[in-house]
């Protein structure tokens, strides 16, 4: 048997799947949680069931990973597997690894479960360079992106622990709003379709869908990663905090992305380093139950990976940075107009006054 029930698999891991609630602080706190319970309820409608699929899934004691032909996942590069987890980099310089389901995925919905821990001995921001998981097209490539190819064709998830944008910014003595601003490691998420490609010097900000940032690095307890795919529908959340739970990262409608791709997971270093370890990657397949319109919604075959309204998602991230220095434009040059028409105003005036004056004596 390849499912097993997801209750049972957390009552195994001791780890209560819940979002974050919090006491009763404020009528705001009120709002979040009737939000929240609303959303739960949402989700009932269409009730779910949930297999972890072993096939697709990665645990100890990794049987045969890495061995020819005998476990479903291969590694790449640098990537090491171990007792306590695979190692897809070492804490040195310049390596990369990586580790692939052999199998393509054909499920529709689906939810990834990652347990990863990014751990090193260079201190703060002076490590590098991060972690992706995957669900492309292809598999077993290296390249730029994060050990894995750029251009390449489906869903990349990325945990960036090195600033590369911001470090260049600083040395110009510029930087972002405080709005705009990431803080590193930051989580983003990214759609290729096979030509677009990852800007890594500005660590893929022209081509994210979203992200959050993420303090994941030499934590004592476990982290996690999960992202979820269901009715087109992504979701990426976190739970880093050793709380057992999750925290919302990005969440987008109208995200396209073909059957039949494969999972993977890489690690790059470069100048600076880090151990990123797979703890385990596990996959549960969702039954979900359709509308017949939203059947016929679906019904359609994706061939190329893309994101509905994806120039509204980015018109509306500029025009929020944008909007700020708008504002205060327009009210510095209101005011520097005022000031503009008070002084004509006040000469006029005094000449005005004058010429009375001389004309009264
Ligand atoms: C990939 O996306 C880019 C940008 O959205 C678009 O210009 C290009 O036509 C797309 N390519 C394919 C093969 O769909
Ligand atoms: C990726 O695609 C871009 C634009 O389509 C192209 O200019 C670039 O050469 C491609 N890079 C690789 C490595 O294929
Ligand atoms: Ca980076």
């Amino acid at each position: 048997m390849a499912a097993v029930s997801r209750n049972q698999q957390y009552r195994e891991s001791k780890m209560p799947f819940r979002r974050k609630t919090m006491p009763f602080k404020s009528l705001w706190t009120f709002a979040f949680i009737i939000f929240t319970a609303c959303r739960c309820f949402a989700d009932d409608d269409h009730e779910m069931e949930e297999f972890l699929k072993r096939e697709y899934s990665l645990s100890k004691p990794y049987q045969g990973v890495g061995s020819l032909g005998s476990s479903h996942w291969e590694l790449m590069g640098d990537a090491m597997v171990t007792t306590d987890q695979v190692r897809l980099t070492p804490d040195k310089q310049s390596r990369q690894g990586a580790v692939w389901s052999r199998i393509p995925c054909h499920l529709k919905d689906w939810e990834m479960q990652v347990h990863f821990k990014i751990h090193g001995q260079g201190k703060k921001n002076l490590n590098g360079d991060g972690l992706a998981i995957w669900y492309t097209k292809e598999r077993l490539q290296k390249g730029p992106v994060f050990g894995n190819m750029d251009n390449f064709t489906g869903l990349g998830v990325f945990v960036d622990t090195y600033p590369n944008e911001e470090k260049q910014l600083e040395a110009q003595k510029k930087r972002y709003t405080p709005r705009t601003q990431r803080i590193f490691p930051f989580v983003l998420a990214m759609v290729g379709n096979g030509s677009i490609s990852y800007d890594h010097e500005r660590d893929g900000r022209p081509t994210e869908l979203g992200g959050c940032n993420a303090m994941v690095r030499n934590l004592k307890h476990d982290t996690f990663l999960f992202i979820r795919y269901i009715r087109r529908r992504l979701t990426v959340m976190i739970d880093i905090d050793g709380q057992h739970e999750w925290r919302d990262c990005l969440d987008i409608p109208g995200v396209r992305l073909p059957q039949g791709y494969y999972f993977g997971a890489t690690a790059v270093t470069g100048d600076l380093s880090d151990n990123h370890d797979i703890i385990s990657l596990k996959l549960y397949q969702l039954t979900v139950l359709r509308s017949q319109k939203e059947e016929e919604e679906e019904e359609e075959e994706i061939t190329i990976p893309s994101v509905d309204n994806i120039e509204l998602l980015r018109l509306g991230q500029t025009e929020e940075g944008m909007s700020g220095i708008a504002i205060f434009f327009t009210v510095l040059f209101s005011m520097l107009g005022c000031i503009f028409l008070i002084v004509i105003g006040l000469v006029v005036y005094s000449n005005w006054n004058e010429t009375r004056r001389k004309r009264f004596y």
